[in-house]
C-alpha cells in the first residue's frame, strides 16, 4: 500500500534524527516557562513535536512547509472540480511530498475499499434519542468502531514497538474512510428522517461521494467545497484542543478510535470547533435584526452590543495567529468567485471590515482578525446545509485527516506517553516571592 511503502522508506532517517535529538542533544534549552503561561493555558510554550503542519503567527498554517495557496495550487485537482483530491492532501500530510494524480488516486482507492460501515453502527445511531447532538452521534459511531481496531488486536497479540505504526496506519485509513459516510448518514437521518445507509460510489472521489451522500442540490459545487473544507480543517499544528487531545490519548497507546474520540470531544467545545455554528448564528442574527445586510454603522453598533453583553464575537480572535487566518481567506475567495452576491457572503465581508476595528477599540483580543470559523458556516448555508449543529461534525471529518497523520508518525517515531509536571498555587507564589529577592 502506497502510504505504508513511502513511510517505510522514510522511517530510518526520521528515527535517526529523533534519536540524535533525544540522546545527543537532549539537554539543549528550547524555551522558558513563565508563571503567566502556567496560569494561562500553557500559551506559546514550545513543547510539542510535529512535522505535519506548523502555524506561523504572522502567516498562518503551513502543511508540510507549504502555505494554503501553495497547497491548493500544487495538489492534483479532482476530476470535474477545481479543488484538490482529499486523498492527495492525506498523502501530503502523511508523506510530506506533493503526490502525483496516481498517488492521490491510490489513497482514494484505499478509502473506497474501506468505506463500509457495520450494520450495528447504524442501528445504534437510530436507537439514540432524537434530540441527541450530532457530535455525540458522530463520536458514538467512532467509539463503536473501536472493536475493529487492528492496533488493539495486534497489541493484545504482543505486537513489537517498531511496527506499531503499521497497525496505526491501518486503523487510520479505516477510520478516515468511514467518517464521511457516518457524517452523511447522521445528516440525512437526523434532519430528514432517512434510514437508508449511504452508499460510497467507487467511481467518485472522497469529496464527490460526500456531496452525493449528503444529497445537497448543487452536488458539483458542494463536492468542491467539501474538498476545500476538509483540506482547510485538517490540521493546525499540535497544540489546539482536538489535535492535542488526540495526541495525548494516543500517547498512552490507546488506538486511534479512542484517541480521535477524545479529539472530537474537544472539538465540540464552543471556543474550538463549535464556534463555526455560533458564528453563522451571529451573522443570521444581524441579518434578521436589520432585514438584510445592514449599514456599516448599524453593524458597528451591533458588534459593540455583543461585546457589552459579555459575549465574544465568534469567528474572531486566535490563540496563536496574529493575522487574518489564511483558511478564512481561502474560503472567502471560494465564495466570492462562485456566489459573490449571496447576502450572507456580503455580510461576512462587511463583518471582516468592521469587527476588527471594534475589537481593536475594545483592546482585549490579541488578534482582532477572523479565524477559520468566521466564514465556513456561510458557505455551508449557501449550499443548503443549514443545520448549524451539524457543522462541527464536518469539521471533525476534516480534522481526522491531520490528527491521524500525526498519530501514525507519533507511533512510528516511538513518541512516549505524555506527562507534563504540575505545580500547586503555593509553589507558584513561592517562586514569585523568591524572584523578588533574587
Ligand atoms: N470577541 C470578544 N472578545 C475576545 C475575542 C472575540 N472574538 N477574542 C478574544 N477576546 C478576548 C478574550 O475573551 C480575552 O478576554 P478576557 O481577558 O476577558 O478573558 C481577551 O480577549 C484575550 O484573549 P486572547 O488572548 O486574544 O485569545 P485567547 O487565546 O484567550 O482565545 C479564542 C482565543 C479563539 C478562544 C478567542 O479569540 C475567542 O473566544 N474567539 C471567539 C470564539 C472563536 O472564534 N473560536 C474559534 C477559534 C478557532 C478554532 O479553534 N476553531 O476551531
Amino acid at each position: 500500500m502506497i502510504l505504508h511503502d513511502k513511510i517505510s522508506e522514510q522511517l530510518p532517517a526520521w528515527r535517526e534524527r529523533i534519536r540524535a535529538l533525544s540522546k545527543e542533544h537532549g539537554d539543549v534549552v528550547v524555551d522558558k516557562v513563565t508563571v503567566g503561561q502556567i496560569v494561562g493555558g500553557m500559551r506559546d510554550i514550545k513543547s510539542l513535536l510535529t512535522d505535519v503542519s506548523f502555524v506561523d503567527p504572522a502567516e498562518g498554517i503551513r502543511f508540510r512547509g507549504m502555505s494554503i495557496p501553495e497547497v491548493l495550487k500544487a495538489l492534483p485537482k479532482a476530476k470535474g472540480g477545481k479543488m484538490p483530491y482529499v486523498g492527495g492532501l492525506y498523502y501530503l500530510l502523511m508523506i510530506g511530498e506533493v503526490p502525483t494524480v496516481e498517488q492521490a488516486l491510490a489513497v482514494e482507492a484505499e478509502w473506497e475499499a474501506r468505506a463500509e460501515i457495520p450494520d450495528y453502527v447504524y442501528k445504534m445511531l437510530k436507537d439514540m434519542p432524537k434530540d441527541t447532538h450530532p457530535m455525540i452521534l458522530f463520536n458514538l459511531a467512532v467509539m463503536s468502531l473501536e472493536r475493529i481496531s487492528t492496533f488493539a488486536q495486534k497489541y493484545q497479540e504482543g505486537m513489537k514497538k517498531d511496527v506499531y505504526w503499521e497497525a496505526a496506519l491501518e486503523d487510520s485509513l479505516n477510520l478516515t474512510a468511514k467518517l464521511p459516510v457516518i457524517a452523511a448518514f447522521i445528516y440525512r437521518y437526523k434532519y430528514f428522517g432517512e434510514k437508508r445507509k449511504p452508499s460510497y460510489n467507487p467511481k467518485l472521489d472522497y469529496g464527490s461521494n460526500f456531496a452525493r451522500m449528503m444529497k445537497v442540490s448543487d452536488k458539483k459545487g458542494y463536492a468542491d467545497l467539501s474538498r476545500l473544507y476538509f483540506l482547510l480543517h485538517s490540521d493546525h499544528e499540535s497544540g489546539n484542543v482536538s489535535a492535542h487531545a488526540t495526541h495525548l490519548v494516543g500517547s498512552s497507546l490507546s488506538d486511534v478510535y479512542f484517541a480521535f474520540s477524545a479529539g472530537l470531544s474537544g472539538l465540540a467545545g464552543p471556543l474550538h470547533g463549535l464556534a463555526n455554528q455560533e458564528c453563522l448564528g451571529w451573522l443570521l442574527n444581524v441579518h434578521n435584526r436589520f432585514n438584510g445586510v445592514p449599514s456599516r454603522d448599524d453593524l458597528y453598533k451591533f458588534a459593540w452590543e455583543t461585546l457589552e453583553s459579555g459575549k465574544v464575537i465568534p469567528g474572531y480572535g486566535h490563540a496563536v495567529l496574529r493575522v487574518p487566518d489564511p483558511r478564512f481567506t481561502a474560503q472567502m475567495d471560494f465564495a466570492k468567485k462562485r456566489f459573490p452576491d449571496d447576502d450572507l457572503v456580503r455580510l461576512a465581508d462587511m463583518v471582516f471590515d468592521v469587527v476588527p476595528t471594534v475589537l481593536k477599540e475594545q483592546g482585549k483580543a490579541k488578534n482582532p482578525a477572523p479565524n477559520v470559523d468566521a466564514i465556513s458556516g456561510t458557505l455551508q448555508h449557501y449550499y443548503g446545509v443549514r443545520e448549524f449543529d451539524f457543522y462541527t461534525v464536518l469539521f471533525g471529518v476534516g480534522r481526522a485527516l491531520g490528527v491521524t497523520a500525526n498519530y501514525v508518525w507519533a507511533r512510528a517515531l516511538g513518541m512516549p506517553i505524555e506527562r507534563p509536571k504540575s505545580m500547586t498555587t503555593k509553589m507558584l507564589e513561592d517562586i514569585v516571592e523568591k524572584s523578588k529577592t533574587a
